[in-house]
């Protein structure tokens, strides 16, 4: 008998017996189109939980069902004993899947208690309380305190009255919404090194149900998180100074101390031969935290992934080249555009790019990951695919393949808590979609493009899509050229990205024709095809990847870590 047992859900439950052209929408993340990956959040809770005393586990929904047909997650649910389950409704995308997992487990567990948490669940926790199978949401950025308070409670049968950011019913179904007061103000509290997590597939002789994401397996990339909170405030963005503001009361970011961040690299190193990506530009505390930081974590020679929320200096870029000397950057410009970049809430020059690129390049980084959006602010159709020209221009500078542009749509949402969203009229977005249950039923549409949540003064739905192939049609093209993907691949995501267009313009048709029976009927007889397209739709996903070999984990090391479980030393 478990305490808590944390549940994933895939964005759209039944998945498998549907056919929707998801699209890009997960081109640049490691996750399949149904969101696989579980939030960071699981682990530090279960950390913290399991330091309490309390009996914990994770069971990745998601990823098994992408891993095998043949698994049942509904099996799964209805033998699980815990007192209670958490579910994750942390990105939005996964309004359906994480309320029919809900509706289930109480199908199957109708006295356990159901407790929700995450960005998504915080901003809908008053509608996501009126399900008659959600009994807590756990609202803000941290969890691991009240979550543990709110289990007490459970234990004990007691009304969680003072349980800080926990809206909840009681027996007689009246809704109360506790005050938001937890808002930590450093990460120092949490234990993120996945040691808790290699344990408990040990003791729950389970790996599948652990692993972050279904292709964790073969790319075990893992992540020190060094904030929470931004001091940045991208328009787009739910995560941004002014949504963390809206939905966690947050004023100022929360940081974990630098030593400690370091400790965070090095115990992840360890375990495996992926990156370790390492959460928030360093320069978010000041300069000083970030060199306390380097210092720290000098002499790691693993992969580290890096990020820059703006350009930096070259003196910063030596300072972190000698510290990781294994360092790959991601980098997110937006637009090539300055003055849609600008209206994105990012107010660097072009220069400013070329100038970051240059100089990381010639410290020595291994990659350097440019990211371009599609679906902004003051952003046209023209403008989207001269980003592709401004990407050939920057390619005939920096031309030794460790520059790699990437392009994608701002899908499936808009983040709510956003500018964008909250303000959208200001910010030139259309909204589609204004409560939880529209985005459930958004996620149901045949389509990408009618899943899409948003328009924009300057794109339509129609245009939004057609652009985003075509920019990464040329985009693939010029990786070509450029020798950054062999003519092989570049050929497959030419094939994906004409199939897709295809498929579109067949379900636009059928939609205009069909009745929604026969309309589900016909997009069932071309689930092949639809599902052939789905995954590296304007890139290869791979693309994202780092070499790691045949043995991406380090095999000793994790059985040192798990043998800690039964009593020897590590
Ligand atoms: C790191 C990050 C990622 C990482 C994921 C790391 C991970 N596994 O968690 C990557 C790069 C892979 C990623 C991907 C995506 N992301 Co992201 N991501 C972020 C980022 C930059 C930081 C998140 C963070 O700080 N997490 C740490 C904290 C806050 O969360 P946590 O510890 O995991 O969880 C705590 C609480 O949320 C809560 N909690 C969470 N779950 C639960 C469950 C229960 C039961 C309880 C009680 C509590 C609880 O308690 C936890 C512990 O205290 C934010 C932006 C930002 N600055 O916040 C965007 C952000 C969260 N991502 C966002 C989005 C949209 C996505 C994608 C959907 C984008 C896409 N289309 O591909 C994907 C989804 C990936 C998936 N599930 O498969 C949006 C979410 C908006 C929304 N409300 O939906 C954000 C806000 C901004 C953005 N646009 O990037 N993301
Ligand atoms: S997108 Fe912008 S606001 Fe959001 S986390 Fe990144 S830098 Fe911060």
């Amino acid at each position: 008998m478990y305490d808590l047992v944390f549940l994933h859900a895939p964005s759209v439950y039944d998945f498998r017996q549907r056919a929707t052209l998801w699209g890009p929408i997960s081109d640049l993340v490691p996750s399949t189109p149904v969101f696989d990956m579980y939030p960071i959040g699981f682990a530090t809770l279960m950390a913290y939980l399991q330091q309490q005393g309390f009996q914990v586990r994770i069971a990745n929904l998601a990823a098994r069902m992408v891993r095998s047909a043949r698994f049942e997650p509904e099996k799964l649910l209805a033998s699980i004993e815990t007192r209670a389950f958490g579910i994750d409704l942390h990105w939005l995308p996964h309004a359906h899947g994480a309320l029919e997992v809900a509706r289930l487990a109480k199908a199957h567990h109708p006295d356990t208690p159901i407790i929700f948490g995450g960005y998504s669940a915080t901003y809908f926790h008053t509608e996501l309380i009126r399900y008659p199978y959600v009994d807590y949401v756990l609202r803000g950025d941290s969890s691991e305190e009240p979550l543990e308070r709110l289990m007490q409670h459970i234990v004990a049968g007691t009304a969680p009255t003072d349980v800080p950011n926990l809206t909840w019913k009681d027996r007689q179904g009246e809704v109360h919404v506790n005050a938001l007061t937890y808002i930590p103000e450093s990460l120092d509290h949490l234990t993120l090194d996945y040691h808790p997590l290699v344990r408990a597939v040990v003791r729950d002789r389970d790996l599948l149900n652990y692993a972050p994401f279904s292709h964790w397996l073969e790319y075990p990339i893992m992540a020190a998180l060094s904030v929470k909170g931004c001091t940045q405030n991208c328009t787009i963005c739910g995560g941004s100074a002014f949504a963390a503001r809206c939905l966690s009361g947050r004023q100022r970011p929360a940081y974990r101390a630098p030593e400690k961040l370091a400790e965070d690299v090095r115990r992840v190193g360890r375990l495996s031969r992926a990156p370790v990506f390492i959460l928030g530009d360093l320069r978010q505390a000041g300069m000083d935290y970030a060199q306390r930081f380097f210092r720290a974590v000098q002499g790691f020679d693993g992969t580290a992934i890096v990020e820059f929320f703006y350009p930096v200096e070259r003196a910063y870029v030596e300072e972190l080249a000698a510290a990781l000397p294994n360092f790959l950057v991601e980098f997110s410009p937006e637009s090539h555009d300055p003055a849609v970049r600008r209206a994105s809430g990012k107010g660097y020059s072009n220069q400013g790019i070329e100038e970051t690129i240059a100089a990381c390049l010639d410290v020595g980084a291994r990659r350097f990951d440019l990211f371009f959006m599609i679906g902004l602010s003051q952003q046209t159709p023209e403008s989207a695919l001269q980003t592709v020209d401004y990407c050939r221009t920057l390619l005939t500078r920096f031309n030794d393949g460790r520059l790699i542009p990437f392009t994608s749509p701002l899908a499936p949402f808009l983040d709510p808590g956003s500018r964008a969203y909250e303000q959208a009229d200001d910010c030139g977005y259309l909204r589609h979609a204004t409560t939880l249950d529209d985005h459930r039923r958004l996620l149901l549409q045949p389509t990408w493009k009618h899943i899409l949540s948003y328009e924009t003064r300057w794109m339509n739905r129609d245009t939004l899509a057609e652009v985003t192939y075509e920019a990464g049609l040329r985009l693939n093209r010029l990786k070509r050229e450029f020798g950054l993907v062999s003519p092989a691949r570049a050929q497959e995501t030419e094939a994906r990205i004409t199939e897709a267009r295809a498929l579109m313009r067949e379900i636009e048709d059928l939609r205009t024709r069909l009745d929604e029976e026969a309309l589900a009927r016909a997009l069932i007889a071309l689930k092949p095809r639809i599902d052939a397209a789905n995954t590296s739709t304007v890139c290869d996903k791979s693309e994202l990847d780092v070499q790691v070999g045949w043995m991406p984990f380090k095999v000793l090391n994790l059985a040192r870590v798990a043998l800690g479980e039964t009593g020897f030393s590590q």
